[in-house]
Parts: structure tokens; C-alpha cells; sequence
């Protein structure tokens, strides 16, 4: 049994569609907390983290949208989510994966501190690897994984408290990626299984081989789940659908294996914008990945009689 700290993260500044600051009165309605109890786990709701009033930072590239707020979110949330670690394993109710440019680093912190290395699984149908510099739309939810990874071009951020070398970073889902960000990644050791390589491998393989590497490293794993790795007929609550995403079972394979795995150490739900659901169902379906997460199954079995 876990000890789950929910941490409310509503981030709407990381992009220009509001109604992500909704996301964590969703996650709450939809039953997290009592999802998570019911599989036996301990819960414990630290409500929605407050940033700070925003600085004025500036920056060269005129694009940006929102530099201060998100700077104020990115320390709260890091200090934030290092101190749940220390307690269980913090689940960040999002808000915009802009978001993540504090959880991952709160993360990083953390990791520092107890002498462990990071690992992440970024499950998204963007690579989220632009820079304040490289980004074009000037939305900040689309830079977090380049933040981690310590690209430059985040000047007006506190540094990154240790970045992660690009073995311990794996994508999953990915199938938009912009001309910059593509050019950044091919200077990287990130492992990137776009969708091409899940439709010719399927999920097991590949993500075993990274949870391997995981386990031999005794490494923090800390996944990022974006909504819009969802198939947008599945999860139509996000302001960025791309076809051509995971399926249902797709998902909550992804999210068995993570189960059985024993590694995961901290979660990220992003990018759920409720003003664009219908009846609730991505929000539903979001808690339910997590249910798979944190051990729901149809059939108790031994670990890995799947193998
Ligand atoms: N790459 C695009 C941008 O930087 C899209 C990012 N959007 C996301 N990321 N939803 O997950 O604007
Ligand atoms: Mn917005
Ligand atoms: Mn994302
Ligand atoms: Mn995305």
C-alpha cells in the first residue's frame, strides 16, 4: 500500500485554451481520492498548491505567452512536489503540462537528495522539447521535457536542479514533433517511441526494456501523463487532439505494466480541459488509468505470468 498526496495544480498559463485550471475540481469529482482507497492505498489531499504572485521576467523571444506566471508556478510546484516525495508518492492534478516544468524539477530535487537517480516516462503525443528560445506558438506547456533534460535556453528559470541525462528519459506516444524540437532530440540519448514504433512493437516490449533499466539503476520513476497521448476519440477533453493516439486497452496496458513494475514514484495528470468534455468521460477515464496505475486488475495473477 502507498501513501498517495494529491497535490491540485490549476496551471491554465502554459497555453492560450482556458479551462485546464478546471482539472483538479474534475479529478476530485470524478473520484480519485476514492479510487485510490478503495485498492487499499492511503490518501491524503494537500488541496491546490498556490504559486506565489508572478515576477517580471522577460524574454527575447516576443512569442512567449506568460513568462511570470509560469516561472511562479514552476518554483511552487517544485517545492511543492519535493516535499510530498519525502511523504508518498505525489499524483499533481493538473493543469497544463507546464506544470511539469516544476513537478519534474521538484523531482530532481528530491533525487538529489536521497542519492537515487531520475528517470521519466513522458506519455504525450508531443514531445514537449522546445525552449523558451526554440518555440514558436510561445505556449510554455510545450517545453518541460527540455527544461529537465538541461537544453539551454530557459535563462529566465532557476536552473534545473540536476538534469536528466537523455538515457533515463522515455517517450511514449509521441506523433507531433516540431522541425526544432526534432533537431534538439537528435542531439540526445532520450529514447523516443514515437507511435510507429508502438504500432510495429507494441507497448510491452519497449516499455519493459526502459522499466529494466530503471530497476537496475534503483532510479526515482516518475511518469507524465499528458491526455492527449489518449486517441482524442477516447479523451476528447484537451485542447491539442492529434489523431492517431493510444487505444483504451493500449493505455491501461501501459498503465499495468507501470503496476507491476513496483517503480513508479511519483504521477502527472496533464492537460484535462473539463469545458471541452463530455459528461465527464476523459476525467473518468484519466482516474481510471490511475486505478490501473496503482494496481486495479480483473484477475489476480503472479507478477509477470502475462511474460
Ligand atoms: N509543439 C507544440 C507547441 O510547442 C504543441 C505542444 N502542445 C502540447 N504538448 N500539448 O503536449 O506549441
Ligand atoms: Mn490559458
Ligand atoms: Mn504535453
Ligand atoms: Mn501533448
Amino acid at each position: 500500500m502507498t501513501h498517495c498526496i494529491l497535490l491540485g495544480a490549476p496551471v491554465d498559463e502554459g497555453q492560450r485554451r482556458p479551462g485546464c485550471l478546471m482539472g483538479p475540481a474534475a479529478y476530485r469529482t470524478a473520484g480519485l481520492a476514492w479510487t485510490l482507497s478503495a485498492l487499499g492505498h492511503g490518501v491524503e489531499d494537500r488541496g491546490d498548491v498556490v504559486p506565489d504572485a508572478p515576477g517580471n521576467e522577460t524574454c527575447d523571444n516576443p512569442a512567449v505567452h506568460a513568462l511570470p506566471e509560469t516561472i511562479a508556478w514552476t518554483n511552487a510546484l517544485r517545492e511543492a512536489t519535493a516535499a510530498a516525495l519525502a511523504d508518498g508518492m505525489p499524483i499533481i492534478m493538473g493543469g497544463d503540462h507546464s506544470l511539469a516544468l516544476g513537478t519534474v524539477a521538484g523531482v530532481a530535487q528530491h533525487s538529489a537528495s536521497v542519492g537515487r537517480p531520475q528517470f521519466v516516462i513522458w506519455l504525450d503525443a508531443h514531445s514537449d522539447f522546445h525552449t523558451v528560445v526554440s518555440t514558436t506558438s510561445g505556449n510554455l506547456h510545450g517545453t518541460p521535457m527540455a527544461y529537465a533534460a538541461g537544453r539551454d535556453g530557459f535563462d529566465p528559470f532557476p536552473p534545473f536542479p540536476a538534469p536528466i541525462p537523455g538515457e533515463n528519459i522515455c517517450m511514449f506516444g509521441i506523433r507531433s514533433v516540431d522541425p526544432a524540437e526534432n533537431a534538439a532530440m537528435q542531439e540526445t540519448d532520450i529514447t523516443v517511441n514515437d507511435m510507429r514504433v508502438l504500432d510495429e512493437h507494441g507497448i510491452v516490449a519497449p516499455l519493459r526494456a526502459f522499466l529494466d533499466r530503471v530497476r537496475a539503476a534503483d532510479g526515482l520513476l516518475h511518469v507524465s501523463l499528458d491526455v492527449d497521448f489518449l486517441d482524442p476519440s477516447i479523451a476528447p477533453a484537451v485542447g491539442t487532439t492529434v489523431p492517431g493516439g493510444t487505444t483504451f486497452r493500449e493505455a491501461h496496458l501501459v498503465m499495468e505494466l507501470l503496476h507491476e513494475s513496483g517503480l513508479v514514484t511519483s504521477l502527472d495528470l496533464v492537460e484535462l480541459n473539463p469545458f471541452l468534455d463530455e459528461r465527464g468521460r476523459t476525467a473518468k477515464l484519466m482516474v481510471d488509468l490511475v486505478g490501473s496505475l496503482m494496481g486495479r486488475k480483473v484477475f489476480d495473477r503472479p507478477t509477470r505470468s502475462y511474460g
